[in-house]
C-alpha cells in the first residue's frame, strides 16, 4: 500500500516533535544561528511582539517561553528570501496566479514598491513618491470618500492604526473592514450587551485561580500555543479542564511541556481535558443551555436539602438583569432538544453542571469554534449566562477569555478602526485634530465586499492581510476585486490579493515586527494590545529586507500627506519623526490611555480598564444582562440527513491565508491539505470508505442555484461526530455562500457550512 500522508499521530503536542518543528522552520527560511538569535527576543520585555497570536506574555519572563508556531511566525517574516523586482519580472501575474499560497508568499520579503502593469502583465518597482501620487490621484478622483473601503489585518500596531484612522476619517469615510468581522466579531457585538465590553476580563494571573476551566471552539496547541503553558499548569495542579470541541485536537487530550526538563527527559505528558465533550458542530449553545440547565437542577435540589443554592443569588440581584426570563426559557428548552441540537448526551452535560457548581472559580476560554456561526453572538451570549449564573465575574480566577487572533487585533479596534465610529471616539478627534469626523456607519468586511461586488465602492486600500483569500465566496470575491479602479497593498509578502489586479494595483512593502525601524526622530517602539487588554511596546532589531522598505507608520502617513495635503493640518511628518508623538495624540483623544508613554516604558506595560473585573457594568441600564435565546438554533442542516455540517479550520503549519507547510502533524496529516475529515458511520452510510476520493457540494440555502464543488478531497474518518465535518481554510471558502453570515455581527459562519458529499467521478488521480 502507498503512504497516502494520512497516518495516526500517537504522540502528545508539544515535546520533542515541537523542538525539530522549529529547527525545520527555521532551515527552511533562514541561516540557524541567526535563526536561534531572534528567537531569543521574541517576546522579551524589551524585544519585539511575537507576530503569531494575542496570548498574553508571563510578567516575569526570565527564559525564552517556547513556541513551534511563534517560531514559524517569526521565521517566515524574518526570511532570507526577497520578492524582488527581477522576480516579478520573470513571472507575470497570470502566471504566478496558478500558483498555491504557500509558493505565492515563499517567494520572500518585498523590497520595493510595486505597480501592476497592464500591458506585460508584470509589477514593475516605482518609487515611493509615485506610488504615493498615483493613490492620491485615484482616491481625491472619486465622487465619494465612501466610494474608498480601507481594510485592517490585526498585525498593525497601535500607532500605525492610529494614523490610518485619522487619515481615513479625515479622507471622510467610516468605511473600516477589518479581519476581526471575520473572526471575533460575535464577540464584540454580543458581549457588550451581556457585560458592557466586548472583551475578555481575566488576566494571565486568574488562569492560576481558576478551579475549573472550560475550552470551546478553539485549538491552542496549534493557535495559540503559549497558553498550553498555562492549561499544563492548570492541569498538573489538579484544575479539571472540561473540553467542548468537535474534534479531538491532541493539544486538548495530552502535552509535553518543552519548557518541562523532566517531562522532556522521561517523554512524559500530562493529560489537559479532564472531560473532552465532543459537541456537533454549531451544538454549543444548545449544549451551554443544557449546561445551565443542570445549573438549575443542581441549585432546585440543594435548596431542597436545606442548603443555600449553587446559584450566586447576592451577584445576580445586586448585579444582573434579565434572570427569570432565563429560567423561564431554560424550562421551556427540553432535553430532547439539547441532546439533539448538541450531540451530547443529558448526563455528560450534567456532569459538567456539577463541576461548575463544584468550582468556586470559573474561566470560559473560547474561539473561532464558538464565533464563527450564524449564531455566533448567541453563542457568545450563553457564554455569559453561564458565568453570570455563579457571578465568575470581578474576582480572582474568573471570567470570560476570548482568544483573539491577530496578535494586536483587539488593540487596532481600540485604537479606532470600528466602522461604526463611536461617540467618544468621534469627540476626541474632533477635540484634538480640529475636523468633524464623518459620523454615518461605514461598511464591515462582508458589507465591504458586497459595495465592491456591485460597484458601489472603487477603492480598496489594505493595511495588511489577505483579504479576498480570507474572505467567502471566492467566485463572486476575486471577480469583485477585479473590477476595483484602484486596489493598495501595504504588505511583507506577496499574496493572491495582490494578485487580484484592479485598473491599478500598489504594492507597498513594509517593516515586520521584528525589524529595526528608524526614523528622524531615532529608532522607534511601536504598541501592541494582547488579549487581555496588556498593553505593552514592541521593539525590532533586525535589519529591513531592503533599503526601501519603510514602516507602516511611515507609509500611511506617506499616503495622508499625498492625499489630504494641507487639508485639516495634521502633522504627519512630524507625528513620524517620533512614535511618542502619536502616542500622545492617542493618549489626547483616548482617555483610557492616560501616561501612556510613561506606562509602556515600564517592562510589561499595563492594563486598559475592563468594567467587568471591576463589577462595573458599561451597558445601558448600568447592570449585566442575561440574554435569552431562545430555543436551541439547530445550525443549519435541520433536517435533511444528507446535508453535513462541515466546519473550515486551521492546519497546525498555517497562519490563517499564510500556508507555512503542509502538515498538519497532530491530526496525522501529513504532506497534504487536500482532505476532509468525516465520522466513519457517515462515510459508510453513504458507500465510501477512509481514503475514498470526494467531492464536497456546497448544500447552503443562500447559494441556491450555484453549485460549488470542492472537488477530490480525500476522505480522512477522524474523531468528529456523526453529522460533523471539517476541512481547510481557505481552500474551503469556496463553498461559503457571501450571504451564510450572523446577522447580528457579519462574520461569515465559516463553522457551519452545510454540504453533501458525493464520490468523485475520479478515483485514482494517478490512473487517469
Ligand atoms: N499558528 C497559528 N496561530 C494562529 C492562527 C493561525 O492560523 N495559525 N490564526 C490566528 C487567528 S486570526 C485566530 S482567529 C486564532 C484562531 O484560533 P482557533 O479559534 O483555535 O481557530 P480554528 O483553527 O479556526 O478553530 C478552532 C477550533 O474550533 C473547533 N470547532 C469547529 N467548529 C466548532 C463548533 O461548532 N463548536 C466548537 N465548540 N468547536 C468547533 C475546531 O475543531 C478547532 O479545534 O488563532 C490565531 N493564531
Ligand atoms: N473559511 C475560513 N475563512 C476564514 C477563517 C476561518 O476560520 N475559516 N478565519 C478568518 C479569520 S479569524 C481571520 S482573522 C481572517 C484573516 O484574514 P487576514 O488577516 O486578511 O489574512 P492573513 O492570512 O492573516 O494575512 C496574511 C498577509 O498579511 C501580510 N502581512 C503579514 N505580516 C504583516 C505585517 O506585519 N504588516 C503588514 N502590513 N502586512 C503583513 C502578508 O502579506 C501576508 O500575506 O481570515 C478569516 N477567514
Ligand atoms: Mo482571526
Amino acid at each position: 500500500m502507498t503512504d497516502n500522508g494520512i497516518r495516526t499521530y500517537t504522540h502528545a503536542a508539544g515535546g520533542w516533535d515541537a523542538l525539530g518543528a522549529v529547527a525545520r522552520a527555521i532551515k527552511g527560511q533562514m541561516n540557524a544561528v541567526a535563526g536561534a538569535k531572534i528567537m531569543l527576543r521574541n517576546n522579551q520585555p524589551d524585544g519585539f511582539d511575537c507576530p503569531g497570536c494575542a496570548w498574553p506574555d508571563p510578567k516575569h519572563t526570565s527564559a525564552f517561553e517556547f513556541c513551534e508556531n511563534g517560531a514559524k511566525a517569526v521565521s517566515w517574516e524574518a526570511t532570507d528570501k526577497r520578492a524582488t523586482p527581477e522576480v516579478f519580472a520573470a513571472h507575470t501575474v497570470t502566471e504566478l496566479l496558478a500558483w498555491n499560497d504557500h509558493d505565492i508568499e515563499n517567494l520572500g520579503r518585498l523590497t520595493h514598491p510595486m505597480a501592476y502593469d497592464a500591458a506585460s502583465d508584470r509589477y514593475l518597482a516605482i518609487g515611493w513618491d509615485e506610488a504615493f501620487a498615483r493613490i492620491a490621484a485615484g482616491l481625491n478622483a472619486l465622487p465619494d470618500p465612501n466610494m474608498a473601503e480601507f481594510y485592517t489585518s490585526g498585525r498593525a500596531s497601535n500607532e500605525a492604526a492610529f494614523l490610518y484612522q485619522l487619515f481615513v476619517r479625515a479622507y471622510g469615510t467610516n468605511n473600516f473592514p477589518d479581519c476581526s468581522n471575520m473572526c471575533h466579531e460575535a464577540t464584540s457585538v454580543g458581549l457588550p450587551k451581556a457585560i458592557g465590553i466586548g472583551k475578555g476580563t481575566v488576566s494571565l494571573e486568574d488562569f492560576d485561580h481558576a478551579e475549573l476551566i472550560i475550552s470551546i471552539g478553539h485549538n491552542p496547541g496549534t493557535n495559540h500555543p503559549r497558553m498550553m503553558t498555562t492549561l499544563h499548569a492548570a492541569a498538573r495542579r489538579g484544575a479539571p479542564i472540561v473540553v467542548l470541541n468537535p474534534l479531538r485536537e491532541r493539544a486538548l487530550e495530552r502535552f509535553t511541556a518543552p519548557q518541562d526538563p523532566l517531562e522532556m527527559a522521561t517523554f512524559g505528558a500530562t493529560a489537559i481535558a479532564s472531560d473532552y465533550l465532543q459537541v456537533k458542530v454549531g451544538g454549543d449553545a444548545a449544549a451551554l443551555k443544557g449546561v445551565m440547565k443542570g445549573v438549575l437542577a443542581l441549585d432546585a435540589a440543594d435548596l431542597a436539602s436545606g442548603g443555600a443554592g449553587t446559584l450566586d443569588r447576592a451577584f445576580i440581584a445586586e448585579h444582573t438583569n434579565g434572570f427569570d426570563a432565563l429560567v423561564a426559557d431554560l424550562e421551556a428548552t427540553g432535553w430532547a432538544q439539547i441532546e439533539s441540537a448538541s450531540g451530547l448526551s443529558r448526563a455528560a452535560l450534567e456532569n459538567v453542571a456539577r463541576l461548575y457548581c463544584q468550582a468556586k472559580s470559573t474561566i470560559v476560554c473560547f474561539g473561532m469554534g464558538v464565533t464563527q456561526h450564524r449564531h455566533g453572538t448567541e453563542n457568545v451570549q450563553q457564554i455569559a449566562n453561564l458565568l453570570l449564573l455563579r457571578g465568575n465575574f470581578g474576582r480572582p480566577g474568573a471570567g470570560i477569555c476570548p482568544l483573539r487572533g491577530h496578535s494586536n487585533v483587539q488593540g487596532d479596534r481600540t485604537v479606532g478602526i470600528d466602522e461604526k465610529a463611536p461617540q467618544a471616539l468621534r469627540e476626541g478627534l474632533q477635540r484634538v485634530f480640529g475636523f468633524v469626523p464623518p459620523v454615518a456607519k461605514g461598511h464591515d468586511a462582508a458589507e465591504a465586499i458586497d459595495a465592491i461586488f456591485e460597484g458601489r465602492a472603487k477603492a480598496l486600500v489594505c493595511l495588511g492581510g489577505n483579504l479576498a483569500v480570507a474572505m467567502p465566496d471566492p467566485v463572486r470575491t476575486f471577480a469583485a476585486m477585479r473590477g476595483l479602479e484602484l486596489a493598495v497593498h501595504i504588505a511583507t509578502k506577496p499574496n493572491r490579493s495582490h494578485l487580484l489586479t484592479a485598473r491599478q494595483s500598489i504594492v507597498l512593502p513594509c517593516l515586520g515586527r521584528t525589524e529595526l525601524d528608524l526614523q528622524a526622530g531615532g529608532p522607534q517602539s511601536v504598541t501592541v494590545e494582547d488579549s487581555m487588554s496588556m498593553v505593552h511596546a514592541s521593539t525590532g532589531r533586525l535589519p529591513p529586507p531592503s533599503e526601501f522598505v519603510r514602516s507602516e507608520p511611515a507609509i500611511v502617513a506617506g499616503i495622508a500627506q499625498a492625499v489630504l495635503g494641507a487639508r485639516h493640518g495634521i502633522d504627519w511628518a512630524g507625528m513620524v519623526a517620533d512614535y511618542d508623538r502619536i502616542r500622545d495624540a492617542i493618549e489626547a483623544v483616548l482617555p483610557a490611555f492616560t501616561g501612556y508613554n510613561q506606562r509602556i516604558r515600564v517592562p510589561g506595560g499595563f492594563r486598559l480598564p475592563i468594567g467587568p473585573a471591576e463589577r462595573v457594568w458599561h451597558t445601558a441600564s448600568g447592570k449585566a444582562e442575561f440574554l435569552v435565546m431562545p430555543g436551541v438554533l439547530e445550525d443549519p442542516a435541520g433536517a435533511d440527513p444528507s446535508v453535513l455540517t462541515l466546519a473550515t479550520l486551521r492546519s497546525h503549519d498555517q497562519y490563517n491565508t499564510t500556508i507555512y507547510g503542509f502538515d498538519d502533524r497532530y491530526r496525522g496529516i501529513f504532506g497534504r491539505r487536500d482532505v476532509v475529515f468525516l465520522n466513519a458511520d457517515d462515510l459508510a452510510e453513504r458507500g465510501l470508505a477512509a481514503g475514498d476520493r470526494v467531492d464536497v457540494v456546497a448544500a447552503s440555502a443562500e447559494g441556491a442555484g450555484t453549485e460549488a464543488v470542492l472537488g477530490q478531497l480525500t476522505a480522512v474518518a477522524y474523531a468528529i461526530p456523526k453529522g460533523s465535518a471539517a476541512a481547510y481554510y481557505p481552500e474551503a471558502n469556496v463553498l461559503i455562500p457571501a450571504a451564510h453570515r450572523d446577522p447580528h455581527s457579519g462574520t461569515p459562519s465559516y463553522k457551519s457550512v452545510p454540504v453533501r458529499l458525493r464520490r468523485s467521478a475520479v478515483q485514482d488521480i494517478a490512473a487517469a
